[in-house]
């Protein structure tokens, strides 16, 4: 493997139209941050950039939709992810935003020199035009029939119905999404980049890690999933891709290009230069520089993801970085398969999802229990599935039944016998072990075979098999255990005193080397768990090396005589009717309204009813019933008695000469003895307090409404 200088790590950003769910955390986030804590600890200059992706069609339609500014939406959603992001402990160094003026200028830098030398293709096409709202449809702003499989709900670029990915122009009757009105085909002109140009080195990059003759990583670090996307586009054939829309929500194309009015940035070219304007404004706040993570060949660019973004980050984005020049290319794009949820898709409509800032409310305290079932069970290589049942499972068999309960086990006992002070003892002395075992063994043996497995536990953090290291740590816990259980201090501890001091003192070095090595999978028990051993908590600054380092010179992680904590618990079970509640949640939404509207009529039954404007002549209370008045009202052709339920609302001399609306053929009936003829048309609040629907003072009575 080749050494770097300097690591740059990025995740995703995530599009600020929706919050997030376990399925961007598992995808993007968790395991860019296992990956940038682990390094961290291993004393090496690492920075984790993130931010906001705010531009592109999907905002911009949402907020038409909503009828609100897209600066709106973004606020929102940015305010959120930063809350959902630290609640659950993912440490960015930096999380920024594309709507902020450096990532502008940035990209537009990016695009000028790229026009600049020439790299775009300039290219004219007809695309439709919403005449009505007086713009250009982007892809999804154009609804129509799918023609595979006659989905009238199709997208511009996708039918949801059958997966297939379409153009505009394919869709039978296309409809703005903006008007309802079917678009015209107009002229537009456009910057393309040609990819298909840069197909060559794109391929000798990606099979064999090689750009102009200089190695620049081993194909073989790469996640097959990842090389057979790649491969599979390069095998089709790239095609020249638009890097400009004609939009009004986005980053400018810059003015000093000639025709450049109107025409934005395409979000798939302005959001990877994100990742630069981040590092940036990193840099700025920080007093440090960006040009060395960006610039520099002894640096390590690595982007993690989703795989639905591989292309933009092994083909796309590459391609921009070469063609503008000076950058390095990444050495790795780890990217992860999707998480399904309960044996389906995760789906923001359906709400079929577990949303990160509802967990975070509904479970206080336990963003590690969240984070070790969600990394246990990434979709590292194909698709995976998080269950309930399974995420208790995970939590109360393995982090409580097996790491909180080791650990428990050895704070209380050294509290116990002890007093809270790590003992000494007698280095010549093996362990007790159970009466099967043949071998002696000894603390420094004992040690050195934990040394082994964080080593292994190491290398599959740096191979990205977050999985992997995640077993190793919880065996470490195991045979941590099975100290304990082989030995049973608490039955030698009266005849063997001396030997139980040998069994502590390791179990205690075991915990110690717990609560670093848990840190990038589990960074809240860790802290909780230097505090229980009495230790500085970590600060992510080379203590891993130092634990390995003494570990390799036979110095104990945890000096005797050090005097520990006190016992707390490191997690708790979760019941299962919190379980259940989780999951009688699924699917069901949120603001459903209590008043949802009725099932729709067609025209000709609304023509059936008359309504008319009415004044109200007289009015009386109905002998015993109190919720009544009997009403004389003036149709103008018309007078009519009307019964009406409003007397908890009105006294009667309250609505004397009131204007109101009635249904005037509804057939009569007889009310409390009194045939009431029509009915006064009333507003309902949410308490059910009434108010009435009044014409305007100075109609004449009898008009039609409708
Ligand atoms: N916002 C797409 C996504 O969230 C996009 C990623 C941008 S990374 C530069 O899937
Ligand atoms: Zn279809």
């Amino acid at each position: 493997m080749r050494q770097f200088e300097r690591y740059l790590v990025t995740s995703a950003l995530p599009y600020a139209n929706g919050p997030l769910h376990i399925g961007h955390l598992s995808g993007a986030y968790l395991s860019a941050d296992v990956y940038v804590r682990f390094q961290r600890l291993m004393a090496k200059d690492i920075l984790f950039i993130c931010g906001s992706d705010e531009h592109g069609a999907a905002i911009t339609l949402r907020a038409a939709k909503e009828g609100i500014q897209p600066k709106e939406i973004i606020d929102k959603y940015h305010d959120l992810f930063q809350k959902s992001f630290s609640g659950m402990g993912i440490s960015f160094d930096m999380y920024h935003r594309t709507s902020d003026p450096l990532h502008h200028e940035t990209s537009q830098e990016f695009f000028k020199t790229l026009y600049d030398k020439g790299e775009f293709l300039e290219k004219e096409s007809e695309q439709f035009y919403d005449e009505q709202a007086n713009q250009f449809l982007a892809d999804r702003y154009i609804t129509g029939t799918c023609p595979k499989c006659q989905n009238e709900n199709a997208y511009g670029d996708q039918c949801e119905r059958c997966g297939s990915t379409l153009s505009p122009t394919e869709l039978i009757n296309p409809k703005s999404t903006l008007t309802g009105k079917t678009p015209k085909l107009r002229k537009t002109s456009h910057w393309y980049l040609p990819l298909d140009k840069y197909e060559d080195w794109l391929r000798k990059w990606i099979d064999e890690g090689i750009v102009d003759d200089v190695e620049l990583h081993d194909p073989s670090d790469w996640k097959n999933h990842v090389l057979g996307q790649c491969k599979s586009w390069l095998d089709g054939g790239l095609q020249p891709r638009s890097m400009t829309r004609d939009l009004d929500w986005g980053v400018d194309v810059p003015a000093t290009i000639p025709g450049s009015d109107g025409k934005k940035l395409y979000v798939w070219m302005d959001a990877p230069i994100g990742y630069i304007s981040a590092t940036k404004a990193w840099a700025k706040e920080n007093n440090g520089s960006w040009e060395e993570y960006w610039k520099k060949d002894d640096s390590a660019l690595i982007h993690f993801i989703g795989k639905d973004n591989i292309v933009f980050h092994c083909l796309i984005f590459p391609s921009i970085l070469k063609a503008h020049g000076a950058y390095v290319l990444p050495v790795n794009v780890p990217a992860n398969q999707f998480m399904n949820l309960e044996g389906d898709k995760i789906s923001t409509s359906k709400n079929w999802a577990v949303w990160v800032h509802e967990y975070l409310e509904d479970f206080k305290d336990k963003q590690d229990s969240l984070r070790y079932a969600l990394i246990k069970n990434m979709p590292e290589q194909k698709d995976s599935e998080f269950t309930w049942g399974s995420f208790q499972e995970a939590n109360n068999s393995e982090l409580v039944g097996n790491l909180a309960n080791f650990i428990n086990r050895v704070i209380v006992l050294t509290n116990k016998y002890y007093d809270g002070v790590v003992p000494e003892f007698d280095e010549d002395m093996d362990l007790i072990g159970p009466e099967s075992q043949t071998e002696a063994c000894y603390h420094d043996s004992e040690l050195l075979r934990l040394f082994d497995d964080l080593h292994v536990l190491c290398d599959a953090i740096r191979k990205y098999d977050f999985r992997g290291a995640l077993k190793v740590l919880m065996e470490i816990s195991t045979k941590g255990n099975q100290i304990l259980q082989f030995n049973e201090p608490w039955k030698k501890q009266k005849e063997l005193p001396e030997s139980v001091k040998v069994v502590m003192n390791l179990s205690l070095q075991y915990v110690t080397a717990i609560s670093v090595a848990c840190r990038p999978f589990l960074p809240f028990s860790s802290d909780k768990l230097r505090e229980i051993l009495n230790l500085e908590p970590i600060k992510e600054d080379g203590e891993f090396l130092d634990l390995l380092n003494d570990l390799a010179e036979g110095i104990h992680p945890l000096e005797a005589g050090h005097k520990i904590g006190a016992p707390s618990h490191l997690f708790t079970r979760i019941e299962d009717d919190v379980i259940q509640a989780q999951i009688d949640k699924l699917g069901t939404k949120e603001e459903e309204m209590e008043n949802p509207v009725k099932t729709e009529i067609h025209f000709d039954d609304f023509l059936k009813m008359d309504i008319r404007t009415a004044q109200i002549l007289s009015a009386e209370r109905v002998p015993k019933a109190d919720k009544l008045l009997q009403l004389e009202v003036d149709l103008g052709f018309e007078k009519r008695i009307v019964v009406s339920g409003i007397a908890e609302f009105f006294e009667p001399e309250d609505v004397v000469g009131k204007h109101v609306c009635l249904l005037a053929n509804l057939a009569p009936r007889k009310i409390r003895g009194v045939e009431s003829q029509g009915m006064i048309l009333m507003a309902e609040d949410d308490s059910g307090k009434l108010s009435f629907v009044s014409p305007n003072d100075g109609w004449p009575n009898g008009m039609t409404i409708r």
